[in-house]
This record gives structure tokens, sequence and C-alpha cells, in this order.
């Protein structure tokens, strides 16, 4: 209101120094049209929120093409610490602004949440929540790009890449809202944070493969810290220094809150998926309350192959890689959709010390992770 208050005077102020003038003081004229103009512009950017300003200079820059601008790779993460005093390490100082957003924001009882640990299984778990929840419309699903079906919770709007957290806040209260992150736990909501709120899908993926994958994630995506080498890569990956942080925290937390919220969470492993596709899908149709035909199941299974997905251009992120974000030529996002590709990365000793340390940290967990393709 306040805003449109300022315009409002700024308008009458400059229509009535123009009514002044005289004909021949055109160039004073234009002078005070594009004093205006950017005092009602800078006025109105003053009052936006810092991750509203960052959309707005994100799209700009992508209008004018400087896409290089917004995309450049961070030296590494970043450690922040959030005014919930959560301590964050992140791709950029930048997104701290987004996650106090996140905080606040209004979850609704028929949110579905699909939470990952980066490259464990999110996309293809989006796209079989989805096409469950929309009457396996496998021709609907391939006319709209995840990017546009699902919000990112912990990212900004930005029209080539998708929909960030200001899409959900708008998204038509009438529909299901389908939100992906890859946050964890003591960064997602506080309403989520303190009780269930509509439906949390969760997908773990085991450590070795899940490392891998964010290694060759890392290469791709210009706006990631650089990964250097396999061995540095798995070094900080198992220190924890990630975008988002320790995959053993991440996945923890995950497991023990669904200990707490079995009704309202579904808890599963990429590798389970690989195994039974068809009897995962039947699994979560139920768990999301939908009545599926056997038809309608096996369309989803085969849609949701790795096969299928990757030559999907709704599914295999081509569309970003087309605005120069992800580059293919370093990894494909689709790369190889395999349980034990770790072989191909871990030298022997790294995998013995990865086993050593992995027993020693997990030696109280419940959950358990297959390493070895079924
Ligand atoms: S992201 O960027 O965090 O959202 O990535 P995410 O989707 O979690 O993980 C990407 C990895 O999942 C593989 N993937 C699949 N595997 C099997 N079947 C299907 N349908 C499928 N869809 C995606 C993808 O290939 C990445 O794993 P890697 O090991 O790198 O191939």
């Amino acid at each position: 209101m306040r805003l449109i208050f300022r315009i409002y005077i700024l308008f009458w102020c400059g229509l009535f120094i123009c009514s002044r003038i005289q004909p021949g003081d055109m160039l004073f004229t234009i002078v005070i049209a594009v004093a205006s103009v950017v005092v009602t512009a800078a006025l109105w950017i003053k009052t936006m929120r810092p991750i509203d300003r960052l959309t707005l200079v994100a799209n700009f820059c992508f209008k004018l093409g400087l896409n290089r601008v917004i995309m450049r790779r961070p030296k590494q993460v970043t450690e922040v610490e959030l005014t919930n005093g959560v301590k964050a390490l992140l791709p950029s100082a930048m997104m701290a602004h987004g996650l106090e957003e996140v905080l606040k924001f209004r979850m609704r009882p028929d949110d579905i949440v699909v939470a990952t640990y980066a490259k464990a299984g999110t996309t293809w778990m989006q796209e079989i929540v989805w096409l469950i929840c929309n009457d396996a419309d496998t021709k609907a699903a391939k006319a709209a790009t995840l990017g546009k079906r699902y919000g990112f919770l912990e990212t900004v709007d930005v029209t080539d890449f998708g929909q960030g957290l200001q899409t959900l806040e708008k998204w038509p209260k009438h529909q299901t809202r389908f939100i992906k992150t890859h946050l964890p736990f003591e960064l997602l909501p506080n309403e989520l944070q303190t009780s269930p709120k509509g439906k949390m899908i969760v997908v773990v993926r085991n450590p070795k493969d899940n490392c891998v994958s964010f290694y060759h994630f890392h290469r791709m995506v210009k706006g990631l810290p650089e990964p250097g080498t396999w061995s540095e890569f798995l070094t900080k990956f198992c220190a924890g220094r990630m975008p988002f942080g320790s995959w053993f925290d991440h996945v923890s937390k995950y497991w023990q809150i669904y200990q707490e919220r079995k009704r309202s969470m579904y808890f599963v492993s990429y590798e389970k998926l690989k195994r039974d596709l068809k009897g995962e899908v039947r699994r979560l149709s139920k768990f999301l309350e939908k009545n599926l035909t056997e038809d309608q199941i096996d369309a989803i299974a085969q849609h949701c192959t790795f096969g299928s997905m990757s030559k999907n251009s709704s599914t295999n992120y081509t569309d970003v890689a087309k605005t120069g974000a992800f580059e293919f030529k370093a990894s494909k996002f689709m790369r190889k959709g395999e349980v034990g590709d770790w072989k191909n990365h871990f030298t022997i000793n790294q995998s013995k010390a990865f086993d050593e340390m992995f027993e020693e940290r997990t030696k109280d967990w419940t959950l358990k992770f297959e390493f070895e393709p079924a």
C-alpha cells in the first residue's frame, strides 16, 4: 500500500513539474521523467524482500544474456548461521536470505514434499509421485518439465531454471503443492519441523554412489564449487563440506524423524526403487491415498525407468543445460542410474577407509544400506 502511495505521489509531482515547463524545455522534461522512473524503481526495489530482489536481478541478467554473471563458480561452500541458530553450509552466501524465508514458509495440509540429500534419486521420486497424484497421466508429465510441476523450496524463482519459493507461496489454494528440497531437516520450514504437515517422501542412497553422483554433478553445475580431483572431493564429502552439509547428519536426522512420523512420511532407498520399482509405485500410491489400477501402476513404472527418463526432456534437465547452467559435456544429469558405480571411482584403499569410517559413524543406526546391485 505504501509503495502504491509513493508511486501515486511521484506521478503527480512529475505531472505538475511537466505542466510548468515550456515546450522548449524538452531536455529538462526528459531528465525529470527519467529521474521519476529511476526513483520510483529504486523505491519499489527497496521495499522488496532480498530473495525477490535476487529473482529480479537474476531474471534481468538472463534477459540480457548475462548468464555468466549469476553462474560464477563459488570458491567453496559458505558457512552461515541462520536466525534460528542453525549453521548451514551453502553453495553461496546469497542463499542465506532464501533460507530465512524458508523458515517462515507456511505449510498447507495437502502439501507433498520430496526431501533428499542431493543426488539420492530426487528427480526419479518427483516423477513417480507426480504421476501417482495425477492418475498416471504420462502425457501431461511429458508436457511440462519437473521444474514447472514442482517448486524447489530453497531456491528463488528464475524463469529459465524453474520455480522456487515465490512460486510455492503463490501456488493456487485449491491445488496440491509439489515441493522438492535438499535441505537438512533443521532448515525446513519451522511449521514442518514442529509437527507433520501434508506428506513427505524421503529417498536415501548408499553414500558411496551418492558421493560419486554428487562429484559428477559438481563437475557439471556451473553454480557449485569446483569439485577438484575425485580424491579431493571424497575427502570433502567425508568431512561433510558439501552444499547443505554432511550426508551422515542429513540422513540420520530424517531417519530419526521418520520413526516419529510414520503416518505422514514415506522413507525409501534408491537401491530399493531400483530393485522393485513397480512394488514401490504400488506402496507409494497407498501412502498417497491414490487408488491406481494395475495398468496405471505399470504405466508409471515404465515411464520411470532410467532409460525412459533419460530420454524424456521433461525429466532429463536438457532445458537447464540450454541455459548454460549445466554443462552436459562434463557430465549428463541422467548419468548412469546404477547401484555400484562407486566401484569405478573408489580405489581399494579409499573404499577400505570409507568402509571403516562408515562402520564407525553408523554403528548405532538401525538404517542399513545396499552397496551392491541386486
Ligand atoms: S538432484 O540434482 O539432487 O535433484 O539429483 P537426483 O535426482 O537426486 O539424483 C540424480 C541421480 O539419480 C539418477 N536417476 C535415476 N536412476 C535410476 N532410475 C531413474 N529413473 C533415475 N532418474 C534419475 C541419476 O542418473 C543420478 O544418478 P547418477 O548415479 O549420477 O547417474
